[in-house]
């Protein structure tokens, strides 16, 4: 369902951007929509028409928004045939809808507007995901399309030759930990079978969102996805290709240890010496964050000898103490608690008894307080790290609750990503030690240890971050056929990440469909950029507390002149340009890895020595 794929940005507004309606509430949102709008005469439009459509739309929107996030919310978690029409029906209305205004907004392009109208304008123009063509019929298609491809994902079980069925969260726990190849490899296979029937839905969702972005003036809807970020498409795609560049280097060095260290594991005939590295082999369902085998690549002198995993389960923590936990985080940097409906209205554990989508979200149900998450929470250090992050939207939202509905929302949806992610990098093993979980901090021998846990989950990542919508923009622009999708995911995926399919694969197969954020349609730049953006946060808000030391052994927790530095950004909400926001906490305007590698500094010299001391040959 469109809604949905705006979910995991809990962007109220992109959410009420992408929605669809039936023919009936079309029209009557058309009538609505164009009510403010000039008269049919020659003249053209003037500013106080302008102002008058933009207040219209965004009172609109605003309202529409909530009867969407409420559909979203209930059929995500409780998936049936019911719930999922109910979804259909309002994603419908709102996609309409904000059509509409998009379309209404083109015509105001030219009237001279104050930076803060000029923005609403822009913003309704071309903050679209999912946009249906202006046929009534052809949005209640996309609507419905958009609803069933999360149905199927949410829903998505692979069941063992032994009977047992699994869930995504529970086939993933076993990618996380299983050393055992042919189980891996099976799980691996197995959650890619959910993707096959996606495959002729995604390709019509494709279809028709290419339309409406044509309808919108948009050459596909690549172009449009790329028009959200202050500057022009094409330098959007430079400007990525800049980053990457950056911590490519970096990314080849660890690379090419762990290609190394798994060769020692496995041996030669499961994971080879040389080439792109087996996809089953690196601890996750698609080998984006590799983490979970950091016990597998972990330096024998320098590892700092405790789990985090094995700490919360030492010292009893359930699901709900660990959120409680990064709650306090966010506390003792100054921002308020968590209201109560947070607590009561939250979805914490995975129940038994019907289907959810378990991929963690975070919402904003009323554009104000009524904050929650939806997340299958599993005891561990990852999902601990995740709550982090989930709860850094909901503060997020909470801070910019006081602006105007266009503009709640983050400067650019990376940050929105990076918030929770920033505070999660000041989970440092004195951290640890403060909160009670950690008995001893380890001394700077350790370090290494530590930094590559962190770059196993950060720098491997980069190159995933960057793959899924290399892809998907390739999709959109006609340069990837249907008949190509597969083998050109793969190669994408060889490409960037020096990472293949562990078994062979057709064009029966749909495997970008069994990452969550393909069928639920969510742009995945942003999680690149936000591997950035949380580097140069974190050093920036480590300066503001005074921190002299490393970096990467510096925490936040408990400074409040931190806290207010970054509430100063997030209660801009997307009110100014991204550089702005951005200046607030780093006092620069530009996105740059100089943070990311400079935080990873002493590891790159150790990859790099011990690559060679290992004569490996790097690269694939
Ligand atoms: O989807 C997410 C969040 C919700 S916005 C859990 N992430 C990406 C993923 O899981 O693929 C966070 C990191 C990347
Ligand atoms: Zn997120």
């Amino acid at each position: 369902m469109a809604i949905l794929l705006n979910r995991p940005t809990t962007l109220a507004l992109t959410i009420a951007l992408t929605l669809g309606l039936t023919a009936c509430n079309d029209a009557q949102s058309k009538a609505e929509a164009t009510a403010a709008a000039p008269a049919a005469t020659n003249a053209a439009p003037d500013k106080a028409q302008a102002i008058a459509f933009i207040q219209d739309a965004e009172a609109q929107m605003a309202q529409l928004s909530i009867e969407a996030n409420r559909a979203e919310w209930i059929y995500s978690n409780f998936i049936t045939e019911d719930t999922a029409a109910l979804s259909a029906a309002v994603g419908e209305k709102v996609s309409a809808a904000s059509v509409n205004f998009a379309t209404e907004a083109a015509k105001y392009a030219n009237v001279e507007l104050d930076p803060a109208n000029a923005r609403k304008l822009n913003i309704l123009r071309s903050a679209l995901v999912l946009p249906a063509p202006l046929d009534p019929a052809k949005n209640a298609e996309l609507a419905q399309i958009s609803s069933e491809l999360n149905g199927l994902y949410g829903k998505g079980k692979y069941c063992f030759a032994d009977g047992k069925c699994m869930t995504q969260p529970e086939l993933s726990s076993l990618m996380a930990e299983s050393r055992d190849p042919a189980k891996l490899l099976e799980a691996w296979k197995g959650w890619r079978e959910i993707a096959k029937p996606m495959r002729p839905l995604f390709q019509r969702e494709v279809e028709l969102a290419n339309e409406g972005a044509k309808d919108l003036g948009y050459a596909n809807l690549s172009e449009l996805w790329r028009s959200q970020y202050d500057m022009k498409p094409d330098e959007f795609s430079q400007e990525l290709d800049r980053l990457w560049g950056q911590v490519k280097p970096l990314y080849e060095s660890l690379h090419c240890y762990v290609r190394g260290e798994l060769n020692n594991e496995y041996g030669d005939a499961i994971a080879p010496k040389t080439g792109p590295i087996p996809a089953h082999l690196l601890g996750n369902m698609w080998a984006q964050q590799w983490g979970n085998v950091y016990d597998l690549v972990a330096p024998d002198d320098a590892d700092p000898g405790y789990d985090v995993t094995e700490l919360l389960e030492q010292k009893g923590y359930d699901e709900h103490k660990m959120v409680k936990q990064a709650e306090s985080f966010f506390t003792s940097l100054g921002f308020a608690p968590l209201p109560d409906s947070f607590w009561s209205r939250s979805l914490f554990l995975q129940p038994k008894d019907r289907d959810v989508v378990c991929h963690a979200s975070a919402w904003d149900l009323d554009n104000l307080d009524d904050i929650r998450i939806k997340m299958c929470i599993q005891k561990t250090a990852e999902d601990f790290t995740v709550i982090h992050h989930e709860l850094g939207h909901n503060f997020y939202q909470r801070a910019y609750k006081q602006q105007p509905f266009l503009f709640k929302n983050s400067a650019n949806d990376g940050f929105h990503e990076a918030i929770g992610d920033t505070i999660a990098l000041s989970i440092t093993p004195s951290y640890l030690k403060q909160i009670g979980l950690l008995e001893d901090v380890p001394d700077a021998s350790k370090d290494i240890g530590l930094l590559l846990k962190q770059a196993l989950d950060k720098i491997a990542f980069l190159p995933f971050g960057l793959m899924i919508d290399q892809w998907r923009w390739k999709v959109f622009s006609g340069e990837i056929t249907p008949a190509q999708y597969n083998q050109a995911w793969w190669e994408l995926r060889e490409k960037y990440q020096g990472v293949k399919a562990p078994t062979d694969r057709t064009e029966a197969d749909f495997d970008p469909g069994a990452k969550y954020h393909v069928p639920g349609n969510v742009p995945y730049t942003r999680y690149f950029l936000a591997h950035i953006l949380q580097f140069q946060f974190h050093k920036a808000l480590c300066d503001t507390a005074g921190d002299k030391g490393p970096v990467h052994r510096c925490s936040i927790y408990g400074n409040q002149a931190a806290g207010e530095k970054l509430n100063k950004m997030l209660e801009l909400g997307a009110s100014q340009p991204w550089p702005v926001a951005l200046k607030e906490v780093t006092g620069t305007e530009g996105m740059d890895a100089k943070a990311v590698l400079d935080y990873f500094a002493p590891l790159k010299i150790w990859l790099d020595e011990q690559n060679t001391a290992a004569n490996r040959q790097c690269g694939w």
